[in-house]
């Protein structure tokens, strides 16, 4: 029961003690706690229960970018605060509508115990807080429209299941592969739940945040029988920190939470290229033919990868003296970057320990010296194992770690691996051990405790779905003498989800906390640290687990700014956590070869962007198993419409280089010069995220959230508000039956010939033509894209080229865009500030004003406009002073073409044409 309350206009604060007998159901029930309600902003709302002695686990608010201090008066909040002293529970509502968001007054849920969720019992709603074990429940409404909580790949798609089946998504950083259903490499507590009124039609949206690392199972079910569906925190320590932001748009929730977690950090404007790796490029030998056929088959190639066979021995730091000579290293680095090209290698969190006393590995002498890895409770060094043998692993808590961990950046470049961004792997961490590999390993057995894939005992022999590998050979081709299998009618047709797999239940070992999350590999040890290992100031990894690959992303951000204080430091990550985006992108982990994780791709992207880790691609092709033509071609085509863009292979795996099939280097190439045009709308989109939140990739009802037809759909996306993409995504079909949004007020026009889409007027859908190759576009009425003129081998050619603007009108005649240019590469200084250069396109009454502001001097002109959707040939065509331009009208597209223009776009500018 609540006590001692003390209100204040920004909210309250108050003792909590245990309103009966402690029930110690995991743990050790807590009797003095304190409620701290805070209105922060308008639009967000922070309520944390705490232990009053501070003894339970709290994300050290100096590693996580957070706004400080703010509060504002109750009354000016969107939200409002409501409790019952005793026994204590809490609601949130939403003033404009007095709707109930958040409600754990038990009064509100089913009662209690109710089976649900394939067996699992539920226990009971109350509130409960243990050293231990913390359960807090919502109810939340029949069928709830959630979105988020993750990492995920869910097989009901990006709107999550909560029916009786429902969801259990567990917290605990593991690297696995991409299972469905299951924990997985990064987590992030943070929902999006969208209401459509059945009344008034209208819509909102909120968003819950709860601020924890706790290693957790948060639970989405609909108790059989029950009227409510509800949400259940279960989190093995730490407090309860929630923050709850107010929409009332998906698109403003998402902002919301990102002015709380630390908007993405600033991406170079060359990450938006193609990017190619593979696990497997033996040599430099190898890799630099690897550039030389992308060049021959005129596919653009913007970075290239190197995976571990860059490294000695398999360790960090290193390049292997034989395939991967230091000097050869740089001097290849230096041919990419004379022709606009970059390198990005592969970065592993573990530090091999050295093998005996001979062994002069630096980085882990260095290290040890100072004193900054993992130890045991005893005070040992904490020894694990990954691909070098027994392994250390950098405790981001300590003192000093980050200038070591810079340092060996900064000798690594010196010695020749003179990157552009790096990739950051296996910081689950991953380990191959279960927990401590004890005292008394041999250190100097090196050998990896695991087969890498392709050697015997682990052959890559999986293929996609309706691939016939007696039939067609392994090649992976789909093409047989010449002739396309495609369309064969022997191919299987698409393929169904896989079924949910069951969660186990973790065993209980010593090491394990009383209450067993739904650890995908059961033991919390399993593959990583044990819960016991210590980071400085004693915390253990069971509080800490989920924030390692968090620190690490931080530490490597802030020593690459030191490196290379005038770029912006490019990441990219594979666990992450809450403000990750802060400091580095995402890649979905290791994908499969199958049309199901193409699929996956779409929500995995979509969810990232509600996590504010905007730039996240999939490995394209497929990971794991053999790709084959078909899924690689169209693969190729839908990821140049999602952020981060790179082709990505297991060893052992056929070679899936866009060149490498005809259909797929010629798929390549049409989709990579689409996305090269697009360049300006990607930077500016990514600006806008940057300073904003705003998602740069957007499910369908971001943009269109009345309409409930939209809530489910997820292998169509947005980019921006004016680029819909409909991408195939099952084997041997040419069309794409697409929604088109709008319910009809919405004029869409596709990219390529420019004509006017018209849907069904009661599906709203459309059956676009979509033949191998061929991936359907569309562009929203009302639209003003910038672009590139003349998409070219590299971002940086592409942009030294003139600028195109692209209008597409609405039914009104009227369109409107932005674009905002810089350097591309300038990190913001302390101020946050970057010289730049903002441009707004209006059009109306046939006529288009550009307005021009900022800093920055753009040096290539505006050379082309055209208009879509002019209904009668202009008599003329006029810029400001009257001064008459080129033109040509084309009735049959109502398309009107102003060319030979060589515009500033530094200076306002005046185009009419009647
Ligand atoms: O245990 O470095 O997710 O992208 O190719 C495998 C080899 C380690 C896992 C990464 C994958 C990478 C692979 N790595």
């Amino acid at each position: 029961m609540l006590s001692d309350i003390h209100e204040a206009s920004s909210g309250l604060v108050a003792r909590l003690r245990l309103a009966g007998p402690p029930c110690n159901a995991f743990g050790t029930d807590i009797d003095d706690l304190t409620v701290m309600v805070t209105y922060e902003t308008p639009t967000r709302l922070h309520v944390v229960i705490e232990d009053t002695a501070t003894h339970q686990f709290r994300l050290p608010t100096q590693f996580f970018p957070r706004p400080i201090g703010e509060e504002i008066s109750a009354g000016d909040s969107d939200l409002a605060f409501n409790y019952e002293p005793s026994p204590f529970a809490f609601w949130i509502t939403r003033k404009a509508t007095g709707d109930t968001l958040f409600d754990t007054r038990l009064s509100s849920l089913p009662t209690a115990p109710t089976k649900a969720l394939d067996g699992e019992v539920l226990d009971g709603f109350q509130l409960v807080f243990e050293d231990r074990y913390l359960q807090l429940t919502s109810a939340l409404p029949l069928d709830a429209n959630i979105y988020g909580l993750g990492e995920a790949v869910a097989t009901s798609g990006f709107r999550r299941d909560i029916s009786q089946n429902g969801t259990i998504q567990t917290m605990w950083a593991r690297d696995a592969a991409t299972p469905e259903d299951e924990n997985m490499y990064g987590s992030h507590p943070v929902y999006l739940e969208h209401r459509i009124n059945a009344t008034t039609g209208a819509s909102a949206s909120h968003a819950v945040f709860l601020s924890s690392a706790a290693g957790a199972d948060v639970l989405l079910t609909t108790p059989r029988g029950a009227k409510q569906s509800l949400v259940q925190y279960r989190l093995l320590g730490g407090v309860l920190d929630f923050y709850f932001f107010a929409g009332p748009t998906p698109i403003a929730a998402i902002e919301q939470y990102g002015a709380l977690a630390g908007r993405p950090a600033w991406v170079p404007y060359w990450a938006f290229g193609f990017h190619l790796c593979r696990w497997g490029y033996a040599d430099l030998a190898d890799t630099r033919a690897q550039v030389e056929r992308m060049r021959a088959a005129s596919i653009p190639l913007e970075v290239m990868w190197n995976d571990i066979e860059l490294y000695h021995d398999l360790r960090d730091f290193t390049t292997d003296p034989v395939g991967f000579p230091p000097e050869d290293v740089r001097a290849f680095i230096r041919e990419l970057a004379a022709r606009n090209q970059r390198y990005i290698p592969i970065l592993d969190a573990a530090i091999p320990h050295v093998a005996n006393d001979t062994d002069e590995y630096l980085p882990f002498l260095t290290g040890f010296a100072r004193d900054v890895f993992v130890k045991n409770p005893d005070k040992t060094t904490f020894v694990g194992q990954v691909w070098p043998g027994y392994t250390v692993f950098p405790d981001w808590f300590a003192g000093g770690v980050e200038e070591w961990w810079g340092e060996a950046i900064a000798n690594w470049s010196a010695l020749g691996v003179e990157f552009a961004g790096l990739w950051l792997d296996m910081n689950e961490p991953a380990s191959f051990c279960a927990g401590s590999c004890g005292t008394g390993a041999d250190l100097t057995n090196t050998t990896p405790a695991v087969v890498f894939p392709g050697e015997p005992g682990n052959l890559v022999t999986d293929w996609p779905e309706g691939y016939d590998a007696h039939r067609w050979g392994t090649s992976g081709n789909i093409s047989v003498d010449g002739l396309l299998t495609f369309g064969d009618s022997t191919a299987v047709r698409g393929s169904a989800l896989a079924v949910p797999a069951s969660v186990r239940r973790a065993t209980r070992d010593p090491n394990d906390p009383p209450y067993a999350i739904h650890n995908g590999w059961g033991d919390l040890a399993e593959k990583t640290l044990a819960p016991n290992a210590t980071y400085a100031g004693g915390i253990v990894d069971l509080d800490a687990h989920n924030i390692y690959g968090y620190m690490e992303e931080r530490a490597t951000f802030r020593a690459l700014r030191r490196i290379r204080p005038d770029e912006r430091p490019f990441l990219i990550s594979r666990s992450t956590f809450a403000s990750s985006g802060h400091w580095s992108g995402h890649w979905l982990g290791d994908n499969f070869s199958k049309w199901s994780y193409l699929r996956y791709n779409i929500q995995g992207v979509l969810q990232f962007q509600l996590f504010q880790i905007p730039m996240v691609g999939a490995d394209t092709c497929g990971f794991n198993g053999n790709t084959d033509e078909e899924l690689c071609n169209r693969w190729m085509s839908l990821s140049a419409f999602v952020p981060f863009y790179r082709n990505h292979n297991v060893r052992g795996a056929i070679s899936q280089e866009p060149y490498r099939w005809d259909s797929v280097a010629l798929a390549s190439r049409a989709a990579i010069a689409i996305r090269y045009a697009m360049l300006p709308y990607w930077y500016t989109l990514f600006a806008d995220v940057a300073t904003n939140g705003t998602p740069p990739m957007r499910a369908l009802f971001f943009e269109f959230p009345d309409e409930a037809e939209l809530l489910s759909v997820d292998l169509q996306f947005m980019i921006g508000s004016n680029v819909l993409v409909a991408p195939v995504t099952t084997p041997n079909v040419s069309t794409v039956t697409a929604i088109l949004p709008g319910r009809g007020h919405v004029i869409w026009r596709e990219w390529y010939k420019h004509l006017e889409v018209a849907a069904d007027a009661t599906h709203n859908s459309v059956e676009l033509n979509a033949p191998l190759g061929h991936i359907p576009v569309l562009i929203r009425g009302g639209s003003a894209l910038l672009l590139h003129a003349q998409p070219a081998y590299t971002t940086a050619e592409t942009r030294a080229g003139p600028y195109t603007l692209l209008i597409s009108l609405d039914a009104t005649g009227a369109a409107f865009g932005h674009a905002y240019v810089d350097d591309g590469i300038s990190p913001p200084d302390t101020v946050g500030a970057i010289v730049n250069r903002t441009l707004r396109f209006d059009v109306s009454d046939s006529a288009l004003a550009i307005s021009s502001s900022g800093a920055y001097i753009i040096t290539q002109t505006l050379t082309d406009i055209t208009v879509l959707g002019v209904l009668a040939a202009p008599s003329g065509v006029r810029l400001a002073g009257g001064l008459p331009a080129v033109f040509t009208y084309e009735a049959g597209v109502r398309r009107l073409n102003i060319t030979g223009l060589a515009l500033s776009l530094n200076e306002n500018v005046r185009v009419s044409w009647a």
